[in-house]
């Protein structure tokens, strides 16, 4: 049930709805759904982070294949400074390795010292566009944005979200869960809103903002691989190309690759202040997984919402639908 309200420290208005998903009661601040403990740290974060013009910042709406994008991000970024036999990669999460944005890091006026990170920085977050930090927008850093369709991502994110509940607990109903979903009420939604601040941001500033689609990366990831790299201020050489290097971040960085990883399999990373096993981010990753879950009812609600929302604006999801 929402209700208004006003949080007078913060002096913003808000709507709390008390029962989200049950694995964070979600706030709503500027049309967005945040996890009501990040709220300050994102108000914080916005001011204080201080991007610079090297900076690459990975945007993604929650469950469209970040784990996947920071893997690539990486690699292809670092690949002069790791070898595939010593990699980092090979014993550390994605997660680990390109760190979201550490709202707690803002807490108490704090700010927190990243000068010493290696170059070009990297970092994640699954903030919407309207809400980036404005040093990220003044800097001219590199944006690159991943999004997925709406349902696999809703799939994803049930499953997911479901990781946080008690043992004990039986999994949120998927009905229920939709119909927050539907109603724009997830982790950084609206999702659909989510979509459209960075694709219109990709249209207005395409040297600086780069919209990727998880089913297009699915679909052709040499391709993609060679976009990103080229966006990303490291293209590939005609010998590294020769040599077959795409190719071979590709398998390194394939769903099947890392989730063989020990370090996968067996370690964990903190998730909204839990110990999250790192193999809950590898779930199935196909496209079209939402065949599975979803009634021709829901599936039909998603369609003619996303054709409401997005279509207007030239952004769409090719074959997800049937
Ligand atoms: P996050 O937003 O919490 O960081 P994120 O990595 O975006 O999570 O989402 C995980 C999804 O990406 C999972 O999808 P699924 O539930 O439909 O299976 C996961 O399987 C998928 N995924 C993880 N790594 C890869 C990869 N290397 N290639 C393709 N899909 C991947």
């Amino acid at each position: 049930m929402a209700t208004s309200n006003i949080v007078p420290e913060l002096e913003v208005p808000l709507s709390i709805v008390e029962k989200g998903w049950k694995s964070s009661h979600l706030t709503q601040y500027q049309g967005f759904w945040l996890p009501i403990e990040f709220l300050s740290g994102v108000m914080a974060c916005r001011e204080r982070f201080e991007a610079c013009k090297d900076d690459i910042m990975l945007n993604t709406t929650p469950k469209s294949g970040t784990t996947w994008l920071k893997a690539l991000t990486f690699t292809i970024s670092n690949r002069t400074r790791h070898d595939f036999h010593n990699h980092p990669l090979l014993t550390t999460n994605p997660h680990a390795l390109v760190p979201n944005l550490k709202l707690d890091q803002y807490a108490d006026d704090k700010v927190p010292d990243l000068t010493n990170l290696p170059s070009p920085r990297l970092f994640c977050s699954h903030f919407p566009y309207e809400l980036l930090p404005t040093s990220i927008i003044e800097s001219n850093c590199r944006i690159i944005y991943l999004c997925r369709n709406p349902k696999d991502a809703f799939v994803s994110l049930w499953h997911f979200s479901n990781n946080f509940l008690p043992e004990d607990e039986p999994p949120v109903p998927i009905e229920e869960a939709f119909e927050l979903f539907h109603g724009g009420i997830s982790i950084f939604g609206p999702f659909w809103e989510h979509l459209l601040g960075y694709w219109k941001a990709s249209l207005e500033r395409p040297e600086r903002v780069l919209f990727m689609k998880y089913e297009e990366l699915k679909e052709d990831p040499t391709f993609h691989l060679k976009r990103l790299a080229e966006f990303l201020g490291f293209p590939f050489s005609i010998e590294e190309e020769r040599q077959g290097l795409v190719e071979k971040i590709e398998r390194f960085c394939s769903f099947e690759s890392l989730m063989s990883l020990e370090v996968n399999k067996s370690g964990k990373i903190g998730v909204l202040g839990k110990a999250m096993p790192n193999k809950n981010f590898f779930r199935r990753g196909i496209v079209g997984d939402w065949k599975n879950h979803l009634t021709a009812e829901m599936s039909e609600k998603l369609d003619q919402l996303s054709q409401q929302k997005l279509e207007a604006f030239g952004l769409t999801f090719k074959d997800v639908g049937k």
